[in-house]
């Protein structure tokens, strides 16, 4: 059996091949995403960001453990992506202006399009307008928006605004997340909905589209 504990590490050491064969070996041993997840991959992420905030690991580094993350992702795809119908609602989801995080992101778009709902992702460093335009262009039921740093979080709450300037704010329901907002901030500045992890997410763009 793996020791998700060695995929975490590999997480932390940024070994993009080993990692690989490990997560391979654990899917087919029957580990579930869930425990991977949990256990390995976030884990081992979590470990990069407080050796990050020590000066223990620096950027190339960091951007190293996210590229093997990534690569552990994109393997567990298909176990996320249970139902596969992609035909519910659509969700528009992207990184705000600014900010270039985009793994949490990518899981909560995964989560979701596994529950089936339909995901344009607009990727990193998208500013309001970019929002407003494909919630209205793609007619999106949720407009999800993620942030990672303190610095960035202001323009979800800019986004709000520009929904609301275009008219179409009372057309979608907004959802944000990342490691610095919380449920505080998101009433703040007045999201319909905050989720801390991508299960959660799942579960609160579920009931926020009834
Ligand atoms: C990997 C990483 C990077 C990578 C990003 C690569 C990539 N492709 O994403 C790189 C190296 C590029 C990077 C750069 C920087 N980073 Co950085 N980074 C991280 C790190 C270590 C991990 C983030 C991560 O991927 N976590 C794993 C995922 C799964 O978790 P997550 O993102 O939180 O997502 C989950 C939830 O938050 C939620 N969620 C996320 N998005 C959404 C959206 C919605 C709608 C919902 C509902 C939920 C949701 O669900 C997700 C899944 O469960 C964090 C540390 C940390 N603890 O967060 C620092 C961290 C975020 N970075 C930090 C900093 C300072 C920077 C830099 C400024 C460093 C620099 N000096 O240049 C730059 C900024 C670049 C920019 N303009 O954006 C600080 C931020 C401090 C702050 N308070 O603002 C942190 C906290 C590190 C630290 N401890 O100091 N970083």
């Amino acid at each position: 059996m793996v020791d998700l504990t060695i995929i975490a590490k590999s997480v932390i050491e940024g070994e993009k091949e080993k990692i690989r064969a490990l997560v391979q070996q654990a899917i087919s041993e029957g580990v579930t995403a869930d425990r991977l997840l949990s256990e390995g991959l976030i884990a081992g992420m979590n470990v990069v960001g407080e050796r990050m905030k020590t000066h223990e690991m620096w950027l190339p580094e960091v951007i190293l453990s996210a590229m093997t993350m990534q690569v552990g992702l994109d393997l567990l795809k298909p176990l996320l992506g249970t139902t596969g119908a992609g035909l519910g609602p659509k969700v528009v989801l992207g990184t705000v202006k600014g900010d270039v995080h985009d793994i949490g992101k990518n899981l909560v778009g995964m989560m979701l399009r596994g529950a089936g709902f339909q995901v344009v992702d607009l990727g990193i460093n998208r500013a309001a307008e970019e929002f407003v335009r494909a919630a209205e262009e793609e007619e999106a039921k949720i407009v999800g928006m993620s942030a990672l740093l303190t610095t960035t979080m202001p323009e979800m709450r800019n986004t709000i605004e520009a929904l609301k300037a275009a008219g179409i704010r009372e057309k979608v329901k907004v959802i944000v997340g990342g490691a610095p907002v919380s449920p505080e901030y998101a009433t703040q500045i007045g999201a319909d909905g905050y989720a801390r992890d991508a299960a959660r997410a799942v579960d609160k763009v579920r009931e926020l589209v009834g």
